[in-house]
């Protein structure tokens, strides 16, 4: 089947934020080839526990396992930003994608971003999120002039998720299995109703896991496009190792993209997804992440004097 990932915009939002959504390199498969993303790993911590997940790597919410990013400071990616901009002038993309969970690290986050965008107030901005703090968190998403974010939803059944999930840990407390799960799907959905119903363009991502959560993700989809999500990016389980998930088998992009073409009846279908790092940099094809891990004390030590001001 053909990518569709932008078939179903025109009526959902305005003219101008379709023009920058035709730019964002994963929103949009035309953007893909030709606008780079920088992703700033601003955000360690994580506030949940996925099964999937083994937490020497980075969030496997949009990441591929095996790779660790590099943790920035604001004043840190506030430099690497303006070095990667004078290099890579078709950047379009700001993202925060781990290594941990953005809203798990919110002050660091928000503060990374208002530097850059005094810098350069043209950039998009992009958070990914397992969705826990969204309630609390959207309506600073909002103001700080956020359009796009990504909320990974992988069930809906509380008994489901406390097979994805071993605990989170929320309003300074701890809780697992069915309860956790409870609690971190009712806040997932509320963050997207909020988000969607103040015309943020929301993205949900679903880890389609085999055995597990792979015949419930149409009632997902469904449910979250009833809340206004944009589109749904149903990503292979990829196992990683020293996850409690290790031994189970990766999905096949057969059966992923079976249940894309499934799901594309309700709404638009991401096909191009490549599972980023969460320093990633450049096309979405053409990482260059290995280029930028360098950001020398000086050009930190000019950005706090930049920042400051
Ligand atoms: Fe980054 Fe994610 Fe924003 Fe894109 S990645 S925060 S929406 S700017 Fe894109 Fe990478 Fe797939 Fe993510 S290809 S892992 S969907
Ligand atoms: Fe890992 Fe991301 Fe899940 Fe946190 S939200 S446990 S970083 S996969």
């Amino acid at each position: 089947m053909k990518n569709e990932c932008s078939k179903n915009m025109a009526p959902v939002f305005s003219k101008e934020l379709a023009e920058i959504t035709a730019k964002h390199p994963c929103y949009s498969f035309d953007a893909h080839h030709k606008f780079a993303r920088m992703h700033l790993p601003v955000a360690p911590k994580c506030n949940a526990s996925c099964n999937y997940c083994n937490r020497k790597y980075d969030c496997v919410n949009e990441s591929r396992p095996g790779v660790t990013s590099e943790v920035l400071t604001s004043e840190m990616s506030l430099a690497k930003f303006i070095r990667v901009k004078e290099e890579i002038p078709h950047l379009s993309v700001v993202g925060i994608a781990g290594p941990g969970d953005a809203l798990a690290n919110w002050q660091s986050v928000k503060r990374s971003i208002e530097f850059i965008k005094r810098e350069a107030p043209d950039m998009i901005f992009c958070l990914s999120t397992n969705g826990l703090m969204l309630p609390h968190y959207s309506q600073e998403i909002i103001d700080l002039g956020i359009k796009h974010v990504t909320v990974t939803v992988n069930c809906l059944d509380p008994t489901i998720g406390a097979k994805i999930y071993h605990h989170i840990n929320y309003q300074d407390k701890y809780y697992v299995g069915k309860v956790a799960a409870e609690i971190l799907i009712r806040n997932q959905l509320e963050g997207i109703k909020l988000l969607a119903d103040e015309g943020v363009l929301v993205k949900v991502n679903i880890v389609m896991i085999k055995g597990v959560n792979d015949g419930h993700i149409t009632d997902v989809v469904k449910k979250v496009k009833s809340l206004g999500a944009l589109m749904t990016n149903i990503m292979p389980l990829i196992p990683a190792s020293g996850s409690v998930f290790h031994d189970f088998p990766q999905t096949s992009m057969k059966d992923v993209n079976a249940m894309r073409d499934l799901c594309q009846i309700d709404i638009s279908q991401m096909r191009h997804c490549q599972q980023c790092r969460a320093d990633a940099i450049g096309l979405l094809t053409e990482d260059q992440s290995y280029k930028y891990r360098n950001t020398t004390k000086p050009e930190v030590k000019k950005c706090k004097l930049r920042a400051s001001v």
